[in-house]
């Protein structure tokens, strides 16, 4: 007999998804789920949603990493409730990861929670943390042919920021091909061409956020 033990796995993960879907719409809180190779600008776009936003929504950010508490530490240094997650080794967040973080946020005072997933392009798209909306970031040195390899992750967000745009001139990026493949895989994405550092698509950004991922309160 075989067991599909992926299949399992998703199962037991879509189910605890689903209770922290529920749990957010109880307290009418939105939830994002930023997902990037290592280094791609993850917490730079948290940043400028952060200041952005200048309070409201009321956010706070759930920081997904192997090891090392560097990003949430930035992130409460902006005065921002910030917890982290250590998966020791796992190259993705789960729900039930989520859902224990969940336990320690103040959710009726928060209209926003955004979650930088573990920098990787492959399983943190396969699994669901019961997030409203999924975004994710390719950036320019990582070169334009990413979509072609990571298909699913750019089929299962609702955008696509293309950061470090300010990089461009010393890199082969094709921004017209990336475009294309992308269109291709997912029509419906949002496509946003941002350099957190420079500040171009910044307001873009906030301005998706602020519509997409608006408080239902
Ligand atoms: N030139 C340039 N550098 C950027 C930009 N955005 C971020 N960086 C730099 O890229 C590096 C990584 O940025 P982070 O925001 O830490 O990236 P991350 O995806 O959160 O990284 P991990 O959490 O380690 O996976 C930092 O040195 C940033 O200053 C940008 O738009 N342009
Ligand atoms: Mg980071
Ligand atoms: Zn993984």
């Amino acid at each position: 007999m075989r067991i599909d033990v992926k299949k399992n796995i998703l199962a037991s993960n879509n189910s605890l998804a689903a209770t922290n879907r529920e749990r957010l719409e109880k307290h009418g809180v939105c939830m994002v789920n930023l997902m990037a190779s290592p280094g791609a600008g993850k917490t730079s776009v948290i940043m400028r949603a952060i200041e952005g936003a200048a309070g409201d929504p009321a956010m706070a950010v759930i920081e997904g990493d192997i090891a090392s508490e560097i990003d949430s530490l930035a992130i409460e240094a902006m005065d921002i409730p910030a917890l982290q997650i250590n998966t020791g080794g796992s190259c993705h967040l789960t729900a039930a990861m989520i859902g224990s973080a969940l336990d320690h946020l103040d959710l009726e005072a928060l209209d926003l929670v955004i979650i930088e997933n573990v920098g990787n392009l492959v399983c943190p798209a396969e699994f669901d943390l019961g997030e409203t909306s999924r975004v994710m970031i390719s950036s320019i040195a990582e070169g334009h042919d990413k979509p072609y390899k990571y298909p699913l992750m750019f089929r299962e967000v609702e955008a696509v920021l293309i950061n470090k745009v300010d990089l461009a001139p010393y890199c082969d990026f094709d921004m017209r091909q990336f475009r294309k493949v992308v269109g291709e895989l997912n029509p419906k994405a949002t496509i946003i061409e941002m350099s957190c550092t420079e500040g171009q698509g910044v307001e873009e950004w906030n301005h998706w956020l602020a519509g997409t991922a608006a408080p239902v309160k």
